[in-house]
């Protein structure tokens, strides 16, 4: 399959003839076209760079390939259905897919999150949370429940939405005022307190009690919505402490509040079940899911939403649009078919227990590097990780950013930074030397750095 001559395939393997044009996302363009970094093919747990170098992958792409790569399964469904129907109008349209994936999304889930919703990425998925949330209320006379609460250091895509939301300062302050009436909660980072901790910190479950300084100051009937991630990807892998996020759920139940789970990074068996939600035992009121959805393999998001919420759209007349929102590429066809086929496989393969089989070793392997030069934090829960760095004096992220820079160029691992937090997030088909191999070269790549 690989190496077929067709002008895409060569073009797909060589050195562009110029970068100029390609303003890339989420990146330093003039460092990277000094000295690019280029991935031509993957396969399973690596990638290969463009002169055919083999990069172990320790971030499952971007959160996104849970099974690993160019899954035969995945790469059939997805030719045969480019070869079979390419393209049809998702709006008083259907095709038999979506309509299947829904069914099996809605019982992988938590009970009562019965229905979805398609998007393209986690982005759209959270937007289009936010706006099914605003709906709902209005529909049952709450309209005055606007406001959003979203968490510091949370990540919620890209969207005028999810940023509104968000809390990563360098993703807001380029874009104005934002979407009116958000607040936040404190983040749950505290490294004083939980610093080294295997899994879950012990410390920080009272951080919940924070939605109650919100609902005091803006009062509980403002507020339509809060959104968390169930455990913080973006920001350098947040987790929770036990007990905080059922804390949460108990106060949105009490003032009538929404409960939002983005489980982006945390959907697919990243913590050991199909969903986060499973993991902790708290089921939100809707869902938002992307990346692995689809295995990574063509964009797609999606958002679950609880029965009630849904019942409360189906009424009126039967003619009525309930929902004035979508998108041309909604419920494509050749992301339902890539979706489908990522589930195969995640279910053949029992890939959703492999973080909890692994977690063990996973957690051991990572604390190993404590005692290295800057490292200030480690944390691990489910098959994600993160080394933290203490920051150069004045120069914050260079640390983490040289660190990643080695692990790609000197080592042949695929980390993310993320300030100077190293994120891992390896394919769940991760075998227990391929473990100790990111270990050893991270820390390897910690020495050397400094
Ligand atoms: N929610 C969460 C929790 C995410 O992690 C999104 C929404 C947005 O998804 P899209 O598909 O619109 O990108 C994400 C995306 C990183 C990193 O550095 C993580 C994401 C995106 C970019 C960088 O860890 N996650």
């Amino acid at each position: 399959m690989r190496r077929a001559e067709s002008p895409l395939s060569s073009l797909s393997q060589q050195r562009p003839a110029s970068l100029e044009a390609f303003w890339m996302p989420f990146s330093a363009n003039r460092q990277f076209k000094a000295a690019p970094r280029l991935l031509v093919r993957a396969e399973g747990m690596y990638y290969h760079d463009v002169d055919d170098r083999p990069v172990l992958d320790a971030a499952a792409g971007l959160w996104c390939c849970n099974a690993g790569h160019a899954r035969p399964r995945i790469v059939q469904a997805i030719q045969q259905q480019a070869a079979t129907l390419d393209f049809a109008p998702p709006f008083q349209m259907g095709t038999p897919l979506p309509f299947v994936l829904a069914e099996r999304l809605a019982a992988l889930a938590p009970a009562s999150l019965n229905h979805v919703f398609f998007s393209n990425s986690g982005s759209e998925a959270v937007d289009t949370a936010m706006k099914i949330v605003l709906g709902y209320h209005r529909l049952r006379g709450e309209g005055q429940r606007t406001r959003f609460i979203g968490r510091e250091k949370a990540y919620h895509g890209v969207g005028f939405g999810g940023m509104s939301i968000g809390g990563l300062p360098n993703n807001r302050k380029q874009f104005g005022a934002l979407l009116p009436g958000s607040d936040f909660l404190r983040h749950t980072l505290d490294l004083q307190r939980n610093a080294f901790s295997p899994g879950l910190p012990r410390h920080g479950a009272e951080l919940a009690d924070d939605l109650e300084r919100l609902i005091a100051l803006h009062d509980a009937s403002t507020i339509a919505a809060v959104f968390v991630e169930p455990v913080a990807g973006s920001a350098g892998v947040i987790l929770p402490a036990p007990g905080y996020l059922q804390r949460l759920r108990e106060l949105c139940d009490q003032h009538g509040i929404l409960l939002v789970f983005d489980e982006v990074i945390t959907g697919f068996g990243r913590v050991g079940k199909a969903f986060a939600a499973q993991r902790f035992g708290v089921t939100p009121d809707l869902m938002t899911l992307a990346k692995g959805l689809t295995n990574g393999a063509v964009p797609m998001g999606a958002t679950l939403v609880s029965d009630a919420i849904h019942a409360a759209y189906m009424q009126g007349p039967p003619a009525a649009i309930e929902l004035f929102h979508g998108y041309t590429y909604s419920a494509h066809p050749l992301a339902c078919a890539a979706a489908l086929a990522a589930l195969d496989t995640y279910a053949e393969e029992h890939l959703f227990e492999r973080a909890i089989e692994l977690g063990d070793y996973w957690q051991s392997a990572l604390h190993s590097l404590r005692g290295l030069p800057h490292v200030v934090d480690i944390r691990n829960f489910g098959l994600v990780g993160a080394v933290e760095l203490a920051p150069r004096k004045d120069a914050p992220g260079a640390r983490g950013y040289e660190v990643f820079e080695r692990c790609f160029g000197d080592g042949s691992l695929l980390v993310r930074c993320t300030g100077d937090v190293i994120a891992l997030s390896p394919p769940l088909i991760i075998e227990k030397a391929q473990i100790d191999r990111i270990v050893e070269i991270l820390g390897d790549m910690i020495n050397a750095t400094g």
